[in-house]
């Protein structure tokens, strides 16, 4: 991408900076198929460590990392329970049926949460001819809904009632550091609630590639396991995990600057006439536009925006999406919401 663009596609955009560059150069590395990578070891560690988890697994992506927690939770046939709009229903090329033969039961939720109630009411009674719930994911932050925070006494309170029912809890966690971010809870307090959460790498803390998932040690060696199926075992994979370990320490206490950016965007974008945010939903780097009742279709949208080096994504349906990160600085924000508004201005 041309480096004048202003790009608020995804957070998915970063590029390792050159401190990042020199770290997984340094990286030192070995056969991670054969559990000879210390570098990738040390990642395991630590994430699983800042999760308060037994053990943790380097894997390539967000989706790989949902999609091995869910084959390693549940049996062909099996009922997974997930908020509609998300991630690993929405986005995941239907990966769940594909990979693990599970059946997804969507349940809407508000700001990405699930009501108990919903829930109760969605767990099948254990009949011969129902499938078996078997595991049920939440996502926090919340990508579709606006990268909303899944507020902990609720997550309590689902988790309390899985585990009483015989239920898995897995959490899309590729952006936990942002709700982490913004509450101030510690990654292993929402964690604790669940038997397996994946986390980015990629994403607000800007690392090229990579993801993790934790669990307790018989869990992850299932993961392993499926993982060499799904062919995710990297070899010399110390160099990914390197910008992994070094994101970790050096982009996780600035995640607060990425929200603020969102914030001040927001509030501009409020301002233009037909484009319609919620602002309880601005809680973290994400903003969701509806522009249902905007001058222009957002296909449209999306392509004056482009001819003034703004970059925009599609959101929900008849919505647009723009997401805050670290190579976006303050500056760059407050031009890109002064182009949107003269653009929309002028049309
Ligand atoms: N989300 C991407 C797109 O796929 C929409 C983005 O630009 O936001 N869980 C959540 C909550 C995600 O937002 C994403 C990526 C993933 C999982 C998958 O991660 P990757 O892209 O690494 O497979």
């Amino acid at each position: 991408m041309n480096p004048t663009m202003i790009d608020l596609r995804s957070d998915t955009v970063t590029r390792p900076s050159p401190a990042m560059r020199e770290a997984m150069a340094k990286a030192e590395v070995g056969d991670d198929v054969f559990g000879e990578d210390p570098t990738v070891n040390r990642l395991q560690e630590n994430v699983a460590r800042l999760l308060g988890k037994e053990a943790a697994l380097f894997v390539p992506s967000g989706t790989m990392a949902n999609q091995l927690c869910i084959k390693t939770h549940t049996q062909p046939g099996d009922e997974v329970i997930a908020e509609a709009g998300a991630h690993v229903f929405n986005y995941e090329t239907a990966g769940a049926a594909f990979l693990s033969n599970v059946q997804v039961h969507t349940i809407p939720g508000i700001h990405g949460q699930l009501s108990l109630t919903d829930i109760r009411r969605a767990v099948r009674p254990s009949l011969y001819y129902m499938p078996r719930t078997r595991l049920i994911c939440l996502e926090n932050t919340h990508n579709r809904a606006g990268g909303t925070v899944y507020p902990i006494e609720g997550i309590r309170e689902v988790s309390e009632f899985a585990r009483s029912a015989g239920i898995k809890m897995h959490l899309d966690g590729a952006r936990l550091w942002n709700a982490c971010a913004a509450t101030g809870l510690a990654p292993g307090e929402y964690a604790r609630y669940f038997d397996s959460v994946s986390v980015c790498l990629s994403k607000g803390l800007g690392a090229p590639v990579g993801s993790v998932i934790t669990g307790s040690r018989e869990f992850i060696q299932d993961a392993h396991h499926y993982r060499k199926i799904f062919g995710g075992g990297m070899r010399q994979a110390g160099v990914l995990a390197a910008a992994g370990l070094y994101a970790l320490e050096h982009n996780l206490d600035r995640l607060n600057e990425d929200h603020a950016k969102a914030a001040y965007l927001a509030r501009e974008l409020m301002k233009i006439p037909g484009f319609s945010i919620d602002p309880a939903t601005v809680q973290t780097n994400i903003i969701i536009m509806d522009v249902e009742r905007a001058a222009h279709p957002p296909e449209r949208i999306l392509a004056l925006l482009r001819e003034r080096r703004v970059l925009f994504s599609m959101g929900n349906y008849m919505g647009l999406r723009a997401v805050t990160h670290l190579d976006v600085t303050m500056d760059q924000v407050k031009e890109a919401a002064a182009i949107v508004q003269e653009v929309m201005r002028k049309s």
